[in-house]
């Protein structure tokens, strides 16, 4: 494996949920370190551009409505496989998918408000990356 490094996302219910803390230990005991950090509300041109992946998709709006509903805490987590690390961190999109003692089983309520974003792939991490923070604010852990 490579060493990687990959966005992440605690969105407005978990951070409303005061669990950044307990997000923060899971990606620290599986060996990924955080190399940025911010807290920010998103604007809804910010979070529109962010997944304007999905802006076909019939859930766009909802989702951008739910990404503007409070603040959020972005990271980037670098490590040895930290995309798909991160991801299987996370668990299933869909909370009641997802699997025991995932970030999304233990802290998500719905599809919608579902705690935490990942980068997909090592190509979009970069440029998820990119998107939030320059190249100075990234550290190498
Ligand atoms: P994310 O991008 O937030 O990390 O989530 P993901 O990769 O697991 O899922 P993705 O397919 O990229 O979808 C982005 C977000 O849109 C919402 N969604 N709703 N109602 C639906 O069928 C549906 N599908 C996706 C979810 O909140 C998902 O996190
Ligand atoms: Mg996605």
């Amino acid at each position: 494996m490579a060493l990687e490094r990959t966005l992440s996302i605690i969105k407005p219910d978990a951070v409303a949920k005061n669990v950044i803390g307990e997000i923060y230990t899971r990606f620290e005991q599986a060996g990924l370190k955080v190399a940025a950090a911010k807290m920010t509300h998103l604007s809804r041109a910010q979070a529109e551009g962010f997944y304007a992946v999905h802006r076909e998709r019939p859930f766009f709006n909802a989702l951008v409505e739910f990404m503007i509903s409070g603040p959020v805490m972005i990271q980037v987590l670098e490590g040895e496989g930290a995309v798909l690390k991160n991801r299987e961190l996370m668990g299933a999109t869909n909370p009641k998918e997802a699997a025991a003692g995932t970030i999304r089983a233990d802290f998500a309520d719905s599809i919608d408000a579902n705690a935490v974003h990942g980068s997909d792939s090592l190509e979009n991490a970069a440029i998820e990356i990119a998107y939030f923070f320059p190249a100075t604010d990234v550290f190498a852990r």
